[in-house]
């Protein structure tokens, strides 16, 4: 097969002059947390977009998606969501440039030079619809890019706030901060802890030891999953709404307890009641996060993987972002004595369950739960054992 840059070469007729590389990523703990104002745990990983860019000069985009056999073509200026999804993550990107240098920095030469266009090849081994966030590497991968190649001078933490943008307006999904952020701030051997609410971070070892990571992957995407995520911060923003009524003084879901949650949510004894349900997941799984943490400094990876296992619970009884297949990788593994912690992670309604798993006790467990899995759901289990790596760079 073709290099990336081989393939640049044919498809434009000359070499790319930059190449940048961005991981996918996992979440060890603090799911749906990071639009709720909370903290997430994750890290990049050893799965990876490529992008091959060269500027040109006759005001035009033109992308070439590799593993989809797919070229398209677009005016630089100005720019619109296209219909096909993965275009936008381009696009949407080279629009939040466009506004900055609009808006932001009033800098016109450097606006003109992005507007001249350029040639994009993408590439990549994340799967797509994994839920490993595939469309936060490519949208990393290309602002990165742009930021080196027109001398931006944006920061790392500047710059996953663009590419959230560039998904909320171009690919129309009202994500969090937390998928850019691990694909650009990744470091080898470690998770990061990221305060969604000032958007602070600290860099933690995962004391894996004699464990590592593996992900067992549904291959289920379903369809309503990007309406369903935009329904939860709704759901979350009434929520608190509510809270305020009561208690003024509450500004985000970091001021909130669970008392407050059950006082003022907990409609007529009614558990069922959705707003109550997504709050209280909310509350709890703050404060697990901070508690998973204090297990990761003292090295104690069983406790860490009983609360992934209750942030699974929550989020397929509260939060509802579960589905079953998620729900049966879970329970395959949740009493063997060998996987000290597992859970769905990312957005939910398909995508990969986390699993920390006794290394030398891998290829049993694998082998176990394929097996389950496919007696289950007549489908084949893909498994990914993942290292955590360098976050978005040159190559
Ligand atoms: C998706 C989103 F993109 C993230 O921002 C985050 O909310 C996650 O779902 C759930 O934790 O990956």
């Amino acid at each position: 097969m073709p290099s990336i840059q081989e393939k640049f070469t044919q498809l434009f007729g000359h070499a790319p002059s930059l190449m940048v590389q961005s991981p996918g990523r996992i979440n060890l703990i603090g799911e749906h947390t990071d639009y709720n104002h909370g903290f997430v745990l994750p890290a990049a990983i050893d799965k990876y977009v490529q992008i091959a860019f060269e500027h040109r000069t006759d005001g035009m985009i033109h992308m070439h998606a590799i593993d989809l056999h797919e070229t398209v073509t677009v005016p630089a200026h100005p720019l619109q969501p296209h219909t096909i999804t993965w275009v936008n993550y381009i696009i949407g990107v080279v629009a939040q440039v466009q506004d900055y240098l609009t808006y932001a920095v009033h800098n016109k030469e450097t606006l003109y030079k992005l507007n001249e266009g350029f040639d994009i090849c993408i590439q990549g081994d994340i799967p797509i619809g994994a839920g490993l966030s595939s469309s936060a590497a490519v949208e990393s991968a290309v602002i990165f890019a742009l930021n080196e190649w027109y001398a931006l001078g944006l920061s790392k933490m500047q710059m996953a706030l663009m590419a959230q943008k560039a998904e909320h307006e171009f690919a129309g999904v009202k994500c969090g901060i937390m998928d850019m952020f691990a694909s650009i701030h990744g470091e080898a051997n470690q998770v990061m802890l990221l305060d969604c609410q000032d958007l602070s971070f600290k860099y933690y070892s995962l004391p894996l030891k004699d464990y590592c990571i593996v992900l067992f992957d549904t291959s289920i995407k379903h369809a309503l999953a990007s309406s369903e995520y935009n329904t939860r911060r709704l759901e979350c923003e009434q929520g608190l709404k509510i809270l305020q009524e009561t208690y003024p003084a509450i500004q985000t879901f970091r001021d909130v307890s669970v008392r407050q949650v059950e006082e003022c949510l907990f409609i007529h004894k009614e558990a069922s009641n959705k707003i109550y349900q997504r709050c209280k997941y909310v509350v709890e799984e703050m404060e697990r996060v901070q508690l998973a943490v204090k297990d990761l400094l003292v090295g104690d990876m069983k406790a860490f993987g009983q609360k992934m296992f209750a942030t699974h619970r929550g989020l397929s009884e509260l939060y509802e972002v579960s589905c079953p297949e998620l729900d049966m990788l879970v329970n395959a593994v949740k009493d063997n004595e060998y996987v000290v912690g597992a859970r769905m992670m990312g957005g939910g309604f398909g995508g990969c369950t986390i699993n920390i798993i006794k290394s030398k006790e891998v290829e049993n467990i694998i082998a176990q739960v394929t097996e389950k899995y496919h007696h289950a759901t007549h489908k084949k289990l893909h498994t990914y054992q993942v290292k955590i790596e360098q976050g978005t760079h040159i190559i």
